[in-house]
């Protein structure tokens, strides 16, 4: 009895432990998967509550999948992209002044492609259902992107969110069902 009781509170202390180191390990993997393997190699993970859960030391953060949002979603992102993630969050400007790359490898989460904020279609926010595999780019002068498409389905690369702060190019990649 007394066995049983110690091997009780053994488990107790040792389960949730287990637990949350599985849980981190499945969290990196998440990231890792979202950029190619010598950029997410090296790249600093971190969770969407800004936890670090690994250094880095090639100027990439990934981050998993958001649990909160539909589709596999992680992304490892470069200095530019954080200041973006950051602004687009608190609804302010960004302020990068440099080329950013962003990778969402794994897949993407369903959005507008001219509202920033929309969290499901309406008749004219061109709704892509389908977030699919792409790779994302910032640019430091943003109406150097007149001349891009803004259409999804072109085939190739495309402008989205334009006329806002958070303008960027989309690259869909091999898998990208647009
Ligand atoms: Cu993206």
């Amino acid at each position: 009895m007394r066995r049983a009781i110690l091997t009780a509170v053994a488990l107790l202390l040792v389960v949730p432990g287990i637990g949350s180191a599985q849980d981190k390990a499945a969290k990196i993997s998440s990231a890792m998967s979202a950029g190619p393997e010598s950029v997410s190699k090296h790249a600093k993970v971190m969770d969407w509550d800004n936890t670090v859960l690994r250094e880095g030391n090639n100027g990439f953060t990934c981050f998993p999948d958001r649990p909160d949002t539909p589709g596999n979603d992680p992304m490892c992102l470069d200095e530019a992209w954080l200041n973006w993630a950051h602004a687009w969050m608190t609804e302010t400007e960004p302020s990068y002044d440099q080329v950013g790359i962003g990778y969402m490898l794994a897949g993407g989460t369903p959005s507008s492609n001219t509202d920033p904020y929309a969290e499901g279609p309406t008749p004219d926010n061109e709704w892509i259902s389908e977030g699919g595999p792409h790779l994302m780019m910032l640019v430091p002068d943003p109406s150097t992107l007149s001349d891009m498409p803004t259409d999804p389905s072109n085939g190739g690369p495309w402008v989205m969110w334009r006329d806002t702060p958070y303008v960027h190019i989309m690259i869909p990649t091999p898998g990208h069902g647009m």
